[in-house]
Protein backbone atom coordinates (compact mmCIF):
# COMPACT_ATOMS: atom_id res chain seq x y z
CA UNK A 1 0.00 0.00 0.00
CA UNK A 2 1.03 3.59 -1.22
CA UNK A 3 0.93 6.52 0.92
CA UNK A 4 0.76 10.89 0.36
CA UNK A 5 0.72 13.58 1.63
CA UNK A 6 -2.71 16.13 1.52
CA UNK A 7 -3.40 19.46 3.20
CA UNK A 8 -6.57 21.30 3.41
CA UNK A 9 -5.33 25.06 2.44
CA UNK A 10 -6.22 27.55 5.22
CA UNK A 11 -9.06 29.04 2.07
CA UNK A 12 -10.75 25.92 2.55
CA UNK A 13 -10.65 25.52 6.51
CA UNK A 14 -12.34 28.80 6.60
CA UNK A 15 -14.77 27.96 3.54
CA UNK A 16 -15.75 24.94 6.19
CA UNK A 17 -14.80 22.29 3.43
CA UNK A 18 -12.44 20.60 5.78
CA UNK A 19 -15.41 17.72 6.12
CA UNK A 20 -16.42 17.81 2.46
CA UNK A 21 -12.67 17.26 1.43
CA UNK A 22 -12.03 14.35 4.09
CA UNK A 23 -15.59 12.96 2.81
CA UNK A 24 -14.34 12.12 -0.79
CA UNK A 25 -11.29 10.56 0.23
CA UNK A 26 -13.28 8.03 2.67
CA UNK A 27 -16.07 7.34 0.19
CA UNK A 28 -13.12 7.06 -2.17
CA UNK A 29 -12.09 3.95 0.03
CA UNK A 30 -8.87 5.17 0.79
CA UNK A 31 -7.84 4.90 4.39
CA UNK A 32 -6.65 8.09 6.58
CA UNK A 33 -3.81 7.10 9.01
CA UNK A 34 -2.55 10.30 9.62
CA UNK A 35 -4.67 13.55 10.73
CA UNK A 36 -3.97 17.09 12.22
CA UNK A 37 -5.69 20.98 12.39
CA UNK A 38 -2.24 22.75 12.73
CA UNK A 39 -0.86 26.31 12.31
CA UNK A 40 2.06 26.15 9.49
CA UNK A 41 5.20 28.58 10.80
CA UNK A 42 7.05 30.56 8.02
CA UNK A 43 9.62 28.08 8.42
CA UNK A 44 7.56 25.11 7.99
CA UNK A 45 6.44 26.76 5.06
CA UNK A 46 9.69 27.57 3.02
CA UNK A 47 10.60 23.72 3.55
CA UNK A 48 7.48 22.85 2.21
CA UNK A 49 7.14 24.66 -0.32
CA UNK A 50 11.50 24.91 -1.15
CA UNK A 51 10.81 23.53 -4.65
CA UNK A 52 9.33 26.75 -5.90
CA UNK A 53 11.87 28.84 -4.09
CA UNK A 54 12.87 31.05 -7.34
CA UNK A 55 8.64 31.69 -8.69
CA UNK A 56 7.49 34.83 -8.33
CA UNK A 57 4.73 33.79 -6.41
CA UNK A 58 6.61 32.46 -3.74
CA UNK A 59 6.06 35.35 -1.10
CA UNK A 60 2.21 34.96 -1.38
CA UNK A 61 2.59 31.01 -1.07
CA UNK A 62 4.46 31.24 2.04
CA UNK A 63 1.88 34.07 3.32
CA UNK A 64 -1.32 32.06 1.97
CA UNK A 65 -0.69 28.66 3.61
CA UNK A 66 0.13 30.56 6.96
CA UNK A 67 -2.60 32.60 6.71
CA UNK A 68 -4.66 30.60 9.29
CA UNK A 69 -4.90 26.60 10.10
CA UNK A 70 -4.31 24.00 7.91
CA UNK A 71 -5.47 20.37 7.96
CA UNK A 72 -2.72 17.85 7.01
CA UNK A 73 -3.52 14.36 6.28
CA UNK A 74 -1.98 11.13 5.26
CA UNK A 75 -3.88 9.01 3.06
CA UNK A 76 -2.88 5.14 2.11
CA UNK A 77 -4.17 2.70 -0.53
CA UNK A 78 -3.48 1.35 -3.67
CA UNK A 79 -1.97 3.95 -6.18
CA UNK A 80 -3.03 6.97 -3.46
CA UNK A 81 -0.41 9.38 -5.06
CA UNK A 82 -1.66 9.45 -8.17
CA UNK A 83 -5.57 9.23 -7.58
CA UNK A 84 -5.45 11.74 -4.79
CA UNK A 85 -3.84 14.16 -7.07
CA UNK A 86 -6.70 13.35 -9.25
CA UNK A 87 -9.22 13.70 -7.52
CA UNK A 88 -7.83 17.18 -6.22
CA UNK A 89 -7.80 18.66 -9.62
CA UNK A 90 -5.33 20.33 -12.15
CA UNK A 91 -3.50 23.86 -10.98
CA UNK A 92 -4.79 25.72 -13.21
CA UNK A 93 -8.67 26.58 -12.31
CA UNK A 94 -9.77 26.67 -16.09
CA UNK A 95 -8.28 23.22 -16.44
CA UNK A 96 -9.67 21.46 -13.50
CA UNK A 97 -12.29 19.18 -14.22
CA UNK A 98 -15.79 19.24 -12.82
CA UNK A 99 -15.76 16.37 -10.06
CA UNK A 100 -12.43 17.19 -8.55
CA UNK A 101 -11.86 18.89 -5.91
CA UNK A 102 -10.26 22.18 -7.15
CA UNK A 103 -13.32 21.65 -10.93
CA UNK A 104 -15.88 22.21 -7.79
CA UNK A 105 -14.50 24.81 -5.95
CA UNK A 106 -11.55 26.30 -7.17
CA UNK A 107 -11.47 30.18 -9.36
CA UNK A 108 -7.78 31.28 -8.24
CA UNK A 109 -4.90 29.68 -8.42
CA UNK A 110 -3.75 31.03 -5.48
CA UNK A 111 -6.70 29.96 -3.54
CA UNK A 112 -6.95 26.17 -4.55
CA UNK A 113 -8.13 24.27 -1.42
CA UNK A 114 -5.76 21.43 -1.27
CA UNK A 115 -2.53 20.62 -1.45
CA UNK A 116 -1.58 16.89 -3.01
CA UNK A 117 2.18 15.28 -3.22
CA UNK A 118 2.95 14.80 -7.08
CA UNK A 119 5.73 12.20 -6.57
CA UNK A 120 6.34 9.41 -4.45
CA UNK A 121 9.55 11.33 -3.36
CA UNK A 122 7.74 14.28 -2.29
CA UNK A 123 5.17 12.09 -0.11
CA UNK A 124 7.81 10.93 1.49
CA UNK A 125 9.40 13.93 2.08
CA UNK A 126 5.96 16.22 2.79
CA UNK A 127 4.80 12.34 5.98
CA UNK A 128 8.47 13.13 7.32
CA UNK A 129 7.93 16.89 7.52
CA UNK A 130 4.47 17.47 9.01
CA UNK A 131 4.30 13.88 10.80
CA UNK A 132 6.39 12.57 13.97
CA UNK A 133 6.06 8.26 13.08
CA UNK A 134 4.35 7.59 15.80
CA UNK A 135 1.24 9.88 14.50
CA UNK A 136 1.07 7.94 11.70
CA UNK A 137 -1.72 5.23 13.14
CA UNK A 138 -1.23 1.16 11.53
CA UNK A 139 -4.53 -0.13 11.31
CA UNK A 140 -7.43 -2.01 9.29
CA UNK A 141 -10.82 -1.21 8.20
CA UNK A 142 -13.40 -3.80 8.31
CA UNK A 143 -14.14 -2.42 4.83
CA UNK A 144 -11.23 -3.46 3.46
CA UNK A 145 -12.04 -6.95 2.11
CA UNK A 146 -15.23 -4.97 -0.21
CA UNK A 147 -13.13 -2.10 -1.44
CA UNK A 148 -10.20 -4.77 -2.58
CA UNK A 149 -10.11 -7.80 -3.92
CA UNK A 150 -7.31 -9.24 -1.85
CA UNK A 151 -5.86 -12.51 -2.11
P1 LIG B 1 0.00 21.80 -7.36
O1 LIG B 1 -0.47 22.33 -6.03
O2 LIG B 1 -1.15 21.54 -8.29
O3 LIG B 1 0.93 20.63 -7.23
P2 LIG B 1 2.33 23.45 -8.06
O4 LIG B 1 2.72 23.81 -9.45
O5 LIG B 1 3.21 22.49 -7.32
O6 LIG B 1 0.82 22.98 -8.08
O7 LIG B 1 2.28 24.83 -7.25
C1 LIG B 1 2.16 24.84 -5.86
C2 LIG B 1 1.13 25.86 -5.47
O8 LIG B 1 1.60 27.16 -5.85
C3 LIG B 1 -0.23 25.72 -6.16
O9 LIG B 1 -1.07 24.80 -5.51
C4 LIG B 1 -0.76 27.13 -6.05
O10 LIG B 1 -1.31 27.37 -4.76
C5 LIG B 1 0.49 27.99 -6.19
N1 LIG B 1 0.68 28.46 -7.57
C6 LIG B 1 1.11 27.74 -8.63
N2 LIG B 1 1.18 28.51 -9.73
C7 LIG B 1 0.79 29.75 -9.34
C8 LIG B 1 0.65 31.00 -10.02
O11 LIG B 1 0.91 31.12 -11.22
N3 LIG B 1 0.21 32.06 -9.27
C9 LIG B 1 -0.07 31.96 -7.93
N4 LIG B 1 0.05 30.81 -7.27
C10 LIG B 1 0.47 29.72 -7.96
Amino acid sequence: MEQTFAMVKPGAVQRELIGEIITRFEKKGIKLVGLKLMQMSEELAKQHYAEHTEKPFFDELVKGITAGPVVAMVLEGENVINIVRTMAGATRPSDALPGTIRGDYVLDTGKNVIHTSDSKESAIREINLFFKKEEIINYSLATETWIYVLP
